[in-house]
């Protein structure tokens, strides 16, 4: 049988110019590639020694580059099996080279997140774990990263164990009531056991609770600016991303198309969006401009109303501020500036008595000079913070890991009422053999081909 079929090969590095490159292989064929790569005998690679060796093409023996090759025997590698890494120069034509080469002795491309499949299914990691790897990766801050390291140390398996243990205690002692006792369960043990379960329950939501706080580490919020022409929303966008990035004119109608970016607000990455002015145009691009902004606002999770201070509102601003309620948003009074009072009550009050409700939501503020721009910053994340969590704790980050945890609680409360209600202990059952199996899901312990299927493709290639 040909070894190398079943080794797969990637490009661990990002594509394009570096330093250096790392081709990546798994399997039982990776030390014979290697050999054949380099004229070497199987045995010239030590494990965990990187060796120099000339990486040659095998079919005319012209010499590719210099390169260091580092062995990992299995089953002490990060995926479980032979792993050998290729560091080359950082020429992405090289690279492609040295990978068809690969290819053409008989490995095969990783598919995405392949590496860390294969290190799945041979438990080196479990698959909370081995999801870590993926956020880590992906953290766009510190705090992110920070979560994903803590994830990856098998922090979410340590945390969930207890409440495991005890289910499957409760499970036992309702499976062997059933087996043994002619009649119900005695009322005093039903009792015992609605009270553990009444235990797990809270702690499994307090646990899913932390979601909130973790969803914003890691995918951060989404916030919109939107706005009648000429009120200062792409200067805004330019302030707070620090770069010229939007152009900024005195004319109505300047921005037309949407404008992307992302940055960070402390700890949380923040998607920013700048739109074209709303108002009725007969300008046909203005006018699809002004339909993707209504887009974007409705998608966002907190709208930023820009209202010029200096200026009187308008209709359009009254419309804006509006079709905002429904939604998360805040009000930015911008260009501060030109005014004379800095004071927001009788900027709110001057502005409009429409205003006066959103009083808590307005923040006054200069996109050209900057000032107020911290107490924006606050505002945008404020109603996304939560208090009760401590931010030393292990956070759920992960919406699969949230849905699982919430679908565990739901299955223990069922659970409950049925044994207060009296019913047999089989309908119990069935409840906690969920739960128990909804918190196998979350570490991988129960998993389906599918699921698998579905959580890895959100990998990158060459992990
Ligand atoms: N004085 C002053 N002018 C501003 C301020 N923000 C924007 N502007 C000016 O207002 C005009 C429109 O700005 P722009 O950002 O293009 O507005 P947009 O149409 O809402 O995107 C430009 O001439 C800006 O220089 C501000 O805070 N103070
Ligand atoms: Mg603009």
């Amino acid at each position: 049988m040909d070894v190398s079929a079943n080794t797969i090969v990637a490009l661990a590095t990002p594509a394009g110019r570096s330093g250096i490159g790392i081709i990546r292989l798994s399997g039982d064929g990776a030390l014979d590639v290697a050999a054949k790569l380099t004229g070497r005998d199987c045995d010239a690679f030590s494990p965990r020694k990187a060796a120099l060796a000339e990486l040659r093409d095998p079919t005319d023996n012209a010499a590719i580059d210099k390169a260091l090759i580092t062995y990992f025997q299995a089953p002490h590698s990060f995926t479980g099996e032979d792993v050998i890494e290729i560091s080359c120069h950082g020429s992405p034509v090289l690279l492609r080279q040295v990978i068809d080469l690969c290819l053409a002795l008989g490995c095969r491309a990783a598919e995405p997140g392949e590496f860390t499949l294969r290190a799945l299914a041979h438990g080196r990691l479990d698959l909370a774990e081995a999801e870590a790897i993926r956020d880590l990766i992906d953290a766009q801050t510190n705090a992110a990263a920070r979560q994903a390291v803590r994830q990856l140390s098998g922090e979410m398996s340590r945390n969930l164990r207890p409440l495991k243990d005890e289910l499957l205690n409760i499970v036992v002692v309702l499976e062997s009531a059933l087996e043994f006792v002619e009649d119900d369960l005695p009322e005093q043990q039903s009792e015992e056991i609605v009270s553990s379960l009444e235990a797990i329950k809270r702690r499994t939501l307090e646990f899913a609770d932390t979601y909130k706080a973790g969803h914003l580490i890691r995918d951060g919020l989404s916030a919109t600016i939107v706005g009648r022409p000429n009120v200062g929303k792409s200067s805004l966008f330019n302030r707070l991303l620090g770069t010229e990035r939007a152009i900024v004119t005195d004319l109505a109608g300047t921005t037309r198309d949407q404008l992307n970016e992302r940055f960070t607000i402390g700890d949380i990455p923040t998607h920013l969006v700048d739109t074209a002015g709303l108002r009725e145009t007969e300008d046909v691009v203005e006018k699809i401009g002004v339909e993707r902004a209504r887009g974007a606002m409705a998608d966002a999770d907190l709208v930023i109303v820009v209202l010029d201070a200096h200026d009187s509102l308008t209709e359009e601003d009254r419309d804006i501020v509006r079709s905002a309620l429904k939604q998360n948003f805040i009000i930015a009074l911008n260009k501060i500036d030109k005014t004379t009072s800095r004071d927001i009550d009788r900027l709110a009050a001057a502005g409009d008595a429409a205003l006066a409700p959103f009083r808590e939501k307005m923040v006054a503020i200069s996109a050209k000079t900057g000032e107020g721009l911290d107490d924006l910053r606050d505002a945008i994340v404020k109603p996304f913070r939560t208090n009760d969590v401590s931010h030393s704790g292990f956070l759920v980050t992960d919406a699969r890991h949230y849905d699982l945890l919430m679908r565990t609680h739901d299955e223990i409360a069922q659970s409950i009422e049925g044994l207060r209600e009296g019913r047999s202990e089989e309908i119990v059952l069935i409840g906690l053999h969920n739960a128990l199996r909804y918190l196998g899901e979350i570490t991988g312990e129960t998993t389906t081909e599918d699921m698998l299927t579905r959580i890895f493709s959100t990998f990158c290639i060459g992990k």
